[in-house]
């Protein structure tokens, strides 16, 4: 079939106008449309290309992901090497390092350096030709790298075609990064599916670019900026390295917004210190800046001594890594009970802070990572991050190391430990009666997204546990002015505070209520769900978990998880007390239950064994959701259920033309109701 030129055309326009939005969305971070409006766009060319294949071509924006899984990393040979840089750790090595710079130019003026932070990734080579990206490798040893082409397509602030006017032949240069938000959500997404995490941004973006299965790339959040060039054909090079990058943000690709010229010694170092302020805030890592001779005449001039050139250096920041000893692993408790391995160490000093504590997050990490007491360790610490331990320098291990044993029972209360075969994290099985826990739970209660208690932190909590004033929840509302005002670091006016910031709680919502109850695996969302569903709270306290299933987005797992909390007498006496304390809420009509749905006024007759659940549960939810249920199949019945050996029933079902459900069906039909 021919592609009617009009059809053609319209492609074309919706390539470009798509790779524009590209351009300002992943490159610029400035859209000029709303996420909605793009999606129409990719939807309509997604849509064309489809009909006509013929239209697809390589920079199409719909064909950055879906390539097959590739067997091996083919090698690719730079045809220009790429080089690595000189290190400063000092004024000192910068201002010597500007003099040699100056001598060699037999120059007594300032010389200009174009400046930009130095950022923690993975220097990746792109080969356009004739604006087309057609090849991208990693550094490897600087002359040969891996052709990782398959993956960096995936990458949207990385153009698949550059803007008009490119050169027959670019290799541009540049780091591929992980933003810091994306990493620490890829992170505390593979711990709780009790996966690897990655020590560092760093490791996680070559990591993620060496994988074999581009769709596993294209899942992470991966950035690159472009700070460099290697062949160019077809284009006569400006006069300033400055030039050179404007010219590649012109063409569509991703350089630091962060870089700017300075001149001299003097403001290379303003340049530093700028920089290193705002560190901590930046989205993704840096480990120092570098500074390279702007004018490229210059740069062609000072040349290279062995793999660095001359006319550029790295000034670092103080590291985020050092080397340290493991004195001693100690186990906390969180609000769940869930034991924390935390290490300590020989106090060290990390990018300015002393570290003496690192996070071990679980078991399973711990012993991936054969942490063991006397061991050296590399800690880090990066940001808002909490320390960490990297790795184990295993050379350097002593000979009496000590390997840390989960404690069979609670550092805390002495109840027994549990651990669940399969999974990472092992929990203190003393519920409320573990102070640790307490101490969690009412923080979390007093949270400002759950029960928002004005003041009640930390410091308090710990007195109010450890002086045996709380031992529930509902203690909190009881507690009398002269009670509080003993406290350490209160007075009577605090502890007034105190006591209206309870008062101003006490009126809340169903979602905060349940969220505040801290309920495992019942966070803002799921809570928010569960009170829109059931409307009134003694709905979710009789409900059966496959009731409880029924909620939008709520599996078997945290169904069961919060059957068995309002199971336990002892939390529905917590929630007794606290009503009887005077915490309300407006109650709602169940959003779901009666409304005409599948399954409402309509008669089940269910026969043979189902695998899901028993005969009795199946009835309780057709019940609960307006059905009936009867015992014998007629013309009024609706629907036989057939589970496994089922009866006679099945065949009288057929006979009378009445509809027959599988299991499978059933529970589809439930699903929608
Ligand atoms: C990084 N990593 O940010 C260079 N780099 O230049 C910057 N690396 C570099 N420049 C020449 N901004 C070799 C490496």
């Amino acid at each position: 079939m021919r592609v009617p030129v009009e059809i053609e055309a319209r492609a074309k326009a919706l390539r470009a106008e798509i790779g524009h939005h590209n351009y300002r969305y992943y490159v610029l971070d400035d859209p000029e449309v709303a996420d909605s409006d793009y999606d129409r766009l990719l939807k309509e060319l997604q849509g064309l290309e489809q009909q006509y294949p013929e239209l697809i071509t390589a920079d199409s924006p719909t064909q950055r992901v879906g390539g097959a899984p590739v067997a091996e990393f083919g090698e690719v040979r730079h045809a220009v090497p790429m080089l690595s840089l000189e290190n400063a750790f000092t004024a000192e090595d910068l201002t010597a390092f500007d003099s040699r710079v100056r001598d060699r130019l037999e120059s007594a003026a300032a010389i200009e350096y174009y400046a930009e932070p130095k950022l923690d990734g993975l220097a990746i080579n792109l080969r356009y030709v004739d604006g087309l990206l057609v090849q991208a490798a990693t550094r490897g040893d600087g002359t040969t790298g891996e052709d990782v082409t398959h993956n960096v397509r995936t990458l949207h602030s990385i153009p698949l075609q550059l803007a008009a006017g490119a050169p027959r032949i670019l290799d541009v240069r540049g780091e591929v990064f992980m933003p810091l938000k994306g990493f620490k959500a890829m992170n505390a997404r593979a711990l709780d599916r009790g996966e690897k995490i990655f020590a560092n941004p760093r490791n996680a973006a070559a990591g993620s670019l060496r994988q074999l299965d581009p769709r596993i790339t294209a899942s992470r959040p991966l950035d690159m900026f472009c700070y460099g060039w290697g062949a160019v054909e077809g284009w006569t090079l400006p006069e300033r390295h400055s030039d050179v990058i404007a010219q590649l943000l012109e063409w569509g690709l991703k350089v630091s917004p962060e870089a700017r010229a300075v001149s001299g010694v003097e403001e290379c170092l303003q340049y530093y210190a700028a920089v290193g302020a705002r560190r901590a805030s930046l989205p993704y890592e840096i480990d120092g800046v570098v500074y390279k001779v702007n004018r490229l005449g210059y740069q062609r001039e000072l040349g290279f001594v062995s793999r660095a050139p001359r006319w550029a250096i790295a000034h670092k920041f103080p590291a985020h890594e050092e080397t340290t000893i493991v004195r001693d692993v100690e186990f906390q408790v969180g609000r769940t009970g869930a034991l924390t391995p935390v290490a300590r160490l020989e106090p060290v000093t990390v990018g300015g802070v002393t570290v003496s504590n690192a996070t071990l997050h679980n078991m399973d990490e711990l012993e991936r990572k054969d942490v063991r007491i006397g061991d050296r360790v590399i800690v880090r610490r990066a940001g808002d991050v909490i320390p960490e331990i990297v790795k184990v320098i295993v050379e350097r291990r002593p000979g009496d190391a000590r390997a840390v044993r989960l404690p069979n029972h609670c550092p805390v209360c002495g109840s027994v430990v549990e651990r669940v075969e399969g999974e990472a994290v092992a929990r203190c099985t003393g519920g409320l009666v573990c102070a640790a826990q307490r101490k969690e739970s009412l923080l979390h209660f007093a949270s400002r997204r759950a029960m928002d208690i004005e003041g009640l932190g930390s410091k308090l909590v710990d007195q109010l546990v450890d002086l045996d004033l709380v031992k529930s929840l509902a203690d909190l509302y009881g507690l009398e002015v002269s009670q509080w005002a003993k406290l350490e670091r209160m007075a009577d006016k605090s502890a007034r505070n105190v006591i209206q910031a309870l008062e101003r709680s006490k009126a809340t919502t169903l979602a905060r209520f349940l969220f505040a109850l801290g309920i495992r695996d019942v966070g803002e969302a799921t809570a928010g769900s569960l009170a829109q569903y059931f409307g009134q709270l003694d709905r979710i306290m009789a409900a059966s978990p496959l009731e409880i299933q029924q909620v939008p987005d709520v599996g078997p797992v945290v169904a069961a998880h919060v059957h068995s909390f309002f199971a336990d007498s002892r939390n529905r006496d917590v929630v007794a007390a606290l009503r009887a304390r005077g915490i309300h809420w407006a109650e709602q009509e169940p959003k779901a239950a009666p409304a005409a749905g599948l399954v409402t006024g309509k008669t089940f007759v269910i026969t043979g064994t189902l695998v899901a659940m028993s005969r009795d549960e199946a009835r309780d939810l057709i019940v609960a959701l307006g059905g009936k249920v009867s015992g014998s199949v007629s013309k009024k019945t609706s629907f036989v259920v057939v589970g496994v050996d089922p009866g006679s029933k099945a065949q009288k079902a057929a006979e009378l033309g009445v509809a027959v459900l599988d299991e499978a069906a059933f529970l589809d039909l439930l699903k929608q109701r």
